[in-house]
């Protein structure tokens, strides 16, 4: 039997896991399997990632391969094959433009790094005074002290104080229960982007600001979709006043929405994304960050013979990780997975409806192979019934995430048509179990 005492465990009530723990031990294709031989089916992609399923064949061969071959060598003045090669075939799915890629080990990391590198741009540039960041309600960039600052969910923020930066500001979330049960991106409620122009610029001055950051459909903060026209208006103000304009593409990049970069899938390009997660299917942490060739060659013309940019972790590029992406890449070419969302399109969007009606619940929100459902929220217990629907139905062989009171949908892009029932059908029984 394992010792639970000593680990601390992430963004978990440590003792409600230890009392009755979750023990995954094995993993192939659509499925867990738990300790005492169970399979649950997983319904999130485990954390928004594993887009090409569990332990796929060419994925895990080329990180055996890697670990004999070399185990590592740093990418600081050094740096190998791999790291090259998996920059090309990340710039070669970046939307028109973006073609340049910085390597970090998770989303977090790529976030405080795009905010690193839109101030030192706007420096470059003789815009020193460019240092704020506008991110948005309920927006979710990670966990560092840039990424939380800008982020929008307050139990993220709300014990850390003098530690959150000083010079952000947040957009308006576009979450609105008028607008509650959406097909897909709502007809209403671009105009939200114009808050941008008419409140928050005024207030900074736009020469002040080095970047908006925002995901294009938020994941962790419950699945919010953007209504139409959102993101193209809020490319039109930051191009008006000379701000960057980021997309953090953690959750949606690698195919969720049916495209690459959810970028292409709305047809808004940004100046620079970050990435993380489906990179590698989850297989070894890698994320990064993709910018535009102008920004890249105004970096490289700064400093003369140099360091252009003063910041890299240790592991940015690991060899193991590339390898990982590499299998992962050509996984999702040679399977054409980036397609399973318009394919699955119809019964996705019909399975997260079909909730419509059903006890406790107050919206369905879907885009490509993303959704939710929200539930109304016990009286003094916010995100409690949320927590009894993952726990019920993960007795049930289910794995759906508790986001609050939303349960999140984001499975693998393997998945058929069969798993989608499975786990809508599951998540059916047991609202109906649910006080
Ligand atoms: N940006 C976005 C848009 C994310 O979704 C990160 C940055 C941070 O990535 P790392 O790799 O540092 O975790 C994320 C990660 C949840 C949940 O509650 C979501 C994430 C991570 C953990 C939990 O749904 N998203
Ligand atoms: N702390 C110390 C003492 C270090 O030497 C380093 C890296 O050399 C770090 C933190 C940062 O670690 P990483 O590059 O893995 O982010």
């Amino acid at each position: 039997m394992v010792n639970l005492e000593h680990y601390w465990m992430p963004y978990t009530d440590n003792p409600r896991f230890k009392a009755a723990p979750k023990m995954i031990v094995g993993a192939k294709d659509m499925h867990y399997t738990l300790a005492d031989g169970r399979q649950v089916l997983d319904g999130l992609a485990t954390l928004w990632c594993v887009n090409a399923g569990h332990c796929r064949p060419k994925i895990v061969e080329a990180i055996q391969k890697q670990a004999g071959q070399l185990d590592f060598a740093s990418s600081f003045s050094t740096g190998h094959p791999l790291a090259f090669a998996v920059a090309e075939r990340v710039a070669e799915l970046a939307p028109e433009g973006l073609d340049h890629v910085f390597f970090t080990n998770s989303g977090s990391e790529a976030v405080d790094t795009v905010m690193k590198m839109a101030v030192a741009f706007h420096r470059i540039r003789g815009e020193g005074a460019r240092t704020r960041f506008i991110g948005r309600e309920k927006g979710y960039h990670g966990v560092n002290i840039g990424g939380m600052s800008v982020s929008g969910v307050p139990v993220n923020r709300k014990a850390y104080g003098g530690l959150l930066l000083g010079g952000t500001d947040h957009l308006r979330h576009t979450h609105d229960l008028a607008r509650a049960f959406t097909r897909g991106c709502p007809a209403t409620g671009a105009e939200l982007a114009d808050e941008l122009e008419q409140r928050i610029l005024p207030l900074h001055d736009a020469s002040n600001i080095a970047a908006v950051i925002v995901e294009p459909v938020s994941g962790a903060g419950g699945v919010l979709v953007p209504p139409q026209g959102y993101l193209q208006k809020l490319r039109d103000i930051c191009t008006k006043h000379g701000i960057l304009l980021i997309f953090d593409e953690v959750i949606c990049g690698f195919g969720r929405l049916g495209k690459p970069f959810a970028s292409q899938y709305f047809g808004v390009t940004p100046d620079m994304i970050t990435f993380a997660k489906g990179v590698t299917s989850g297989s070894v942490p890698l994320g990064g960050v993709i910018v535009k060739k102008d920004i890249y060659e105004t970096f490289m013309k700064s400093a003369g013979a140099g360091v252009q940019f003063f910041h890299g972790y240790t592991y940015s590029g690991h060899p193991l990780a590339c390898a990982a992406a590499l299998g992962t890449l050509d996984t999702y070419a040679e399977e054409k997975l980036f397609d399973r969302p318009i394919e699955l399109a119809k019964a996705f969007e019909e399975g997260v409806h079909s909730f419509k009606g059903s006890p406790h619940v107050i919206d369905c929100r879907n885009l490509g192979l993303i959704g939710a459902i929200e539930l109304t929220p016990r009286l003094g217990a916010a995100g409690a019934r949320g927590f009894e629907v993952f726990e019920k139905c993960w007795d049930k062989g289910v794995f759906v995430r508790p986001i609050g009171d939303n349960v999140a949908f984001c499975p693998p892009l393997i998945c058929e048509k069969t798993h989608l029932d499975q786990m809508f059908g599951t998540v059916a029984e047991v609202l109906r179990t649910v006080s």
